[in-house]
């Protein structure tokens, strides 16, 4: 059968305002690219006034491997984060440094990074090769069942920024050498975030920022001694689809 990455992005007035993408059987291409073409035009920033689709057919089978488990985290979630930094061995004052950094700003000038920064533990040092963009993930999808296990398993706490970022951080996971990520979103209205403990789950992290805070972003953690450019190129090229979660 004949896999199809579909992709879109749309913006307004040359500012990004959503993207998204899918892996899909070739009868499933055209309902995807109406679903992202609706999206595009109501989202919450905005109405884009620029939309891309891009529709490809995959060159090699992707890599098919099952979510991470989930977990709401509730009470305080610096907390939380204490406990969780460890868990995924990073130092709890490099985990927090970060933190901060995310919320003031990760890019050059204090901007926000389009993609993630990639943190080396325990040196703390930045290993992305491009401080104002970051490393972005791409060739992600989730099958149609492992959507609907994570809408029953979540309930009333479902959301598609979970269901993408769970596929995205699943895949970062992969990787041998990723301990985890921690993700903050840049949306000033979105205030739920989590961290990704490689080979153990996804800690969901409630009100992680303040409500109408514009800053945020994605830290991977990685062990010293990982090959980056492999990494990198594993993250943007690789496809990857996420099926149902483990037993
Ligand atoms: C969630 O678990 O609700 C997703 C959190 C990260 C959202 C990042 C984003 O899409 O802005």
């Amino acid at each position: 059968e004949k896999l199809f990455s579909v992709k879109m992005r749309s913006s307004f007035k040359g500012i990004h305002i959503s993207g998204a993408e899918a892996i899909v059987l070739e009868e499933e291409v055209e309902e995807t690219v109406l679903s992202f073409l609706k999206r595009a035009r109501s989202h919450s920033r905005g109405r884009a006034d620029f939309i891309n689709v891009k529709v490809e057919e995959l060159k090699e089978e992707p890599i098919r491997a099952p979510l991470l488990p989930v977990f709401h985290v509730e009470g305080d979630p610096l907390k939380a984060l204490k406990r969780l930094f460890p868990l995924a061995g990073i130092p709890i004052d490099l985990g927090f440094k970060v933190y901060n950094l995310l919320l003031s700003g990760p890019a050059p000038g204090g901007r926000v990074m389009r993609g993630a920064m990639i943190v080396e533990v325990p040196s703390g040092r930045r290993l992305e090769p491009d401080m104002e963009r970051g490393v972005r993930a791409s060739f992600l999808g989730i099958t149609r069942e492992a959507t609907d296990e994570l809408k029953g398993l979540s309930g009333k706490h479902y959301t598609e920024n979970l269901k993408e970022a769970l596929t995205l951080t699943t895949k970062i996971n992969y990787f041998d050498g990723v301990l985890g990520e921690l993700c903050i979103s840049d949306d000033p209205n979105y205030t739920t975030g989590y961290i990704s403990v490689s080979g153990v789950g996804y800690f969901r992290l409630f009100n992680i920022k303040p409500l109408n805070h514009p800053k945020g972003g994605r830290a991977l953690f990685v062990k010293r001694g990982i090959p980056v450019k492999d990494l990198i190129s594993f993250l943007e090229k690789k496809p990857f689809l996420a099926v149902s979660f483990p037993g």
